[in-house]
């Protein structure tokens, strides 16, 4: 593998264009952008047949977000969002990447393309094999792939010397398959994307209530009285999540949207699917707190204190003292230990004004339903797993939680990522979940915990271990310390990605590379028993079944279950699992689901059911006992620690509008008016001023963590509506600014939105 493969982004600029933010999300524009990327990557009228099985029933899942989808009625058409179509448009493009194509670029030349370009190139359609020392990659059969991934693994001196990543769309049958072939082999090194996203909030409410899940349906949405949403960017992210919001306002409801940015989607929604509404759309957010980044525990831990001065000035106003006398424990901790702040030393890490922050307390006061959304904003700091267990304190102090309108909504990312947990790719699964598998399938589990993302990349770069194996995702783009990183990946003497599309992960590699084109969600796959579907569980706990409904890009490829059989069969040679078999008809592994997994009962009948089955969740269920004290817990939470030098600032890594994580759909953010660049750094005005920067300035950042210093070289000034001493940039670009080591307590997920950074002016 020559070393001086690229494994960030070039440097490259695009030619800029700055507009004024629109003035709301969605509407006509939503819908031409959506036609713009339909026909140019898969043509108008297969584009639109497709999009017609889109979140359908009888179609297949969206490969975005994990929005869920209605329970009862569905559109006839339509019923996904622009970024759902661009996913969509993205898998099925009609571009390929043949063997050909491998022999006329070198890996080097590849890698100094950009992350647009080299998705763009499109469906991997073949296996390719890289051997140690060539620059190019060759055809390889699946047969010899799949020896030489068995050979490699068996030589290891121990199975921990392997990792097994997972990104989040890989469906619950190969998940399923892909954790119990990991296993049979002897390690729990199955780190995932997850570890980098939602883990705080695993964390956080595993803790505090007993299950590591939100707890509302999409139901409750129309029927709760204020819902918060902090730290996301659903007009984006979760676009449809707007439609629920939309209804929950139809319905009386108010909105609190905390963040450092005033994300355009959260403040007026234009719904493509209601023409009545377009002329003026409809307005969102109740109010608005413009938080400093990181500032959401000083923000909360006020609101906290606002809350309890208000009931100990008028008793039963705001607590709801049944729900915390049956159902909690700790509340006494609690309301000591917000003595211990003053709302005036907490205030300027808010960067906000008391009266806004009293404004949004009494509608959390006067209000008995409250759901509370969040995303990477909260999760990915020193202290997310304190943001979320401190949302939890304030729904519990108004016993909003097992109830209808009320509870826990941490809005998870990609489609699958809730389900892929579900089926156990966890790098410390539960020793109740691994003696269910040693009963039905007649192995001694590996019980040692394995290595989640973060130790996985310390692992690699130290030696310990030497195989990496990738499930999906993009490894090298998505984790952070892109260099040191790079490096890690490089010390391997095999690295693997299963993957539909083309991406940076296959230009840098260990000694030896492979990459496995595998069928996408939109795919018919056809097994020995005939056609298949899948099935996945969304945000909200629903399983449901998926089935792709166009021909294969390419005759070459496997589905997922294929792949991992393939290996198991070369690689276990005394495993009395029949993988071949159970890949034949997927319902046989629906049937080990239902024997290994609780709530999985008449799998594969429920799953038939158009709409699927909710999973059981303890907590909706009103229902804490799971916890070690058996009780809902309130708990104690740090404020951020970051203080920061003069010149210093902190910096969050974000996504576009036009980008589906490392996957770069198109260059421009719609809704934030920033067209045609990516290396943009959004600053503050007044900031801009005290470092004598005028827009479109280029600069260097270099981020500073303990002695460490870190650089990112050529982003252009943005001048942008964010608090003081805040800064943006986007992340993949922006990666190698994150230090390994700045990750949160407890969760270890990289803080890739607290970067303390400086910047040179070029
Ligand atoms: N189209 C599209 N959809 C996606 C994705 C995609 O890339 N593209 N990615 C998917 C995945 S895997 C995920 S996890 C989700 C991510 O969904 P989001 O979490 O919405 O994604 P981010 O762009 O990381 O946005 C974080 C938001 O938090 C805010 N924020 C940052 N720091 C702070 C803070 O300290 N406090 C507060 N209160 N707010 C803060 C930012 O301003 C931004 O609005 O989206 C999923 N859906
Ligand atoms: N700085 C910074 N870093 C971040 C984040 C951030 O906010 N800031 N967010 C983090 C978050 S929330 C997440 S979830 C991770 C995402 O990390 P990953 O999940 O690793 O990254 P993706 O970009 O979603 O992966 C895209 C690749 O997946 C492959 N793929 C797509 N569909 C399929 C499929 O059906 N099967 C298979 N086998 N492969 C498929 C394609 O080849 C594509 O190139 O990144 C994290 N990294
Ligand atoms: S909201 Fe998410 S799941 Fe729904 S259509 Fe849009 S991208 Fe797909
Ligand atoms: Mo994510």
């Amino acid at each position: 593998m020559p070393k001086n493969s690229e494994a960030q982004p070039p440097e490259k600029l695009t030619g800029i264009s700055i507009k004024d933010t629109p003035k709301s999300a969605a509407g006509l524009k939503a819908i031409a952008s959506t036609v713009k990327h339909i026909k140019k990557e898969i043509g108008l009228s297969k584009g639109i047949q497709l999009l017609s099985k889109l979140n359908q029933k009888d179609g297949f899942d969206c490969p975005g977000c994990a929005w869920p989808d209605p329970d009862d009625k569905r559109a006839l058409l339509a019923e996904y969002c622009e970024n759902g179509a661009k996913a969509v448009a993205e898998e099925a493009t009609k571009n390929k990447v043949s063997p050909l194509f491998f022999a006329t670029h070198s890996v080097q030349e590849l890698s100094e393309l950009s992350d647009y370009e080299i998705g763009k190139s499109g469906r991997v359609t073949q296996p390719m094999f890289l051997p140690e020392g060539a620059n190019h990659y060759q055809e390889i059969s699946w047969k010899d792939a799949f020896k030489m991934i068995g050979e490699e693994l068996n030589n290891l001196d121990s199975p921990d010397e392997a990792i097994f990543y997972t990104s989040g769309r890989t469906s619950n049958e190969a998940a399923f398959l892909y954790q119990l072939f990991v296993r049979q082999f002897g390690t729990n090194n199955l780190p995932d994307c997850s570890n980098m996203c939602h883990e705080s909030s695993g964390a956080a409410l595993s803790e505090t209530l007993g299950i590591g899940k939100g707890s509302v349906t999409l139901d409750d949405f129309n029927h709760t009285d204020l819902v918060i949403v902090i730290g996301q960017n659903p007009g984006t992210n979760h676009p449809r999540m707007l439609s629920a919001l939309e209804k929950s306002k139809q319905n009386g409801a108010k909105i609190i949207s905390i963040n450092p940015l005033p994300e355009v989607g959260l403040i007026n929604f234009k719904n493509p699917q209601n023409l009545i509404k377009w002329v003026n759309g409809q307005e969102l957010t109740d109010v608005f707190l413009q938080v400093k980044i990181n500032g959401d525990v000083a923000l909360l831990k006020i609101i906290l204190k606002l809350m309890k001065e208000k009931e100990n000035a008028v008793p039963n106003s705001v607590f709801n003292h049944k729900f915390i006398k049956e159902k909690t424990a700790g509340i006494q901790d609690l309301l000591e230990d917000l003595d211990r702040y003053s709302i005036e030393e907490l205030l300027p890490q808010t960067g906000l004004s008391l009266e806004k922050i009293k404004k949004a307390t009494q509608l959390i006061i006067n209000n008995k339903n409250i759901i509370i959304c969040w995303a990477m904003g909260v999760t990915q700091h020193k202290n997310a797993v304190d943001n979320i267990r401190e949302i939890v304190n304030i729904l519990l102090l108004k016993g909003s939680i097992g109830k209808k309108g009320a509870g826990t909504c941490p809005v998870r990312g990609h489609s699958n990522v809730q389900g892929d947990r579900t089926m156990g790719i966890w790098e410390k699964p539960k020793d109740d979940f691994l003696d269910n598998l040693e009963k039905e399938f007649q192995f001694k589990a590996p019980r040692k915990h394995g290595f989640d993302v973060v130790n996985a990349i310390e692992a690699m770069y130290t030696k310990k271990a030497k195989v990496f194996f990738g499930m999906g995702g993009n490894f090298i783009s998505a984790t952070p310390d892109t260099k040191y990183t790079a490096e890690a990946l490089q010390n391997c003497s095999l690295t693997v990605h299963v993957s539909t599309k083309l991406n940076r992960s296959h230009l840098v590699t260990g000694k030896k590379a492979l990459i496995l084109p595998c069928l996408g969600r939109t795919e018919i796959d056809y097994q020995d028993m005939g056609e298949q579907f899948v099935s996945v569980e969304n945000s909200m706990g629903v399983v449901h079944k998926s089935k792709g409904t166009i021909k294969p890009s390419s005759k070459y490829l496997l589905s997922e279950p294929a792949i991992v059989a393939g290996i198991a069969n070369a690689t276990l040679s005394s495993s009395i699992t029949n993988w071949t078999k159970l890949t034949a008809n997927y319902d046989l592994i629906r049937d080990k689901i239902e024997a290994t997994i609780p709530g999985f009962k008449n799998y594969n009948k429920r799953v038939r059911i158009d709409g699927g089955f909710y999973l059981p969740n303890n907590a909706r269920d009103n229902n804490f006992t799971p916890t070690r004290t058996g009780k809902a817990n309130f708990s104690i939470n740090k404020p951020s620690e970051i203080e920061l030098k003069k010149n210093h600032f902190l910096m969050m890594t974000i996504r576009t509008h036009d980008q589906y994580n490392t996957t770069i759909y198109g260059l421009n953010d719609r809704y934030r008016g920033i067209l045609n660049e990516r290396r943009v750094l959004l600053m503050n005005k007044e900031d801009m001023n005290s470092l004598g920067l005028q827009k479109l300035d280029k600069v260097d950042l270099t981020s500073h963590f303990n002695k460490e210093k870190r650089e990112a070289k050529g982003f252009l000034v943005v001048p942008y509506n964010i608090p003081k001493q805040c800064t943006a940039t986007y992340f993949p670009e922006a990666n190698v600014l994150v230090a390994l080591k700045n990750k949160a307590r407890v969760s270890n997920t990289p803080a890739s939105k607290t970067v303390i950074i400086t910047i040179h002016k070029r």
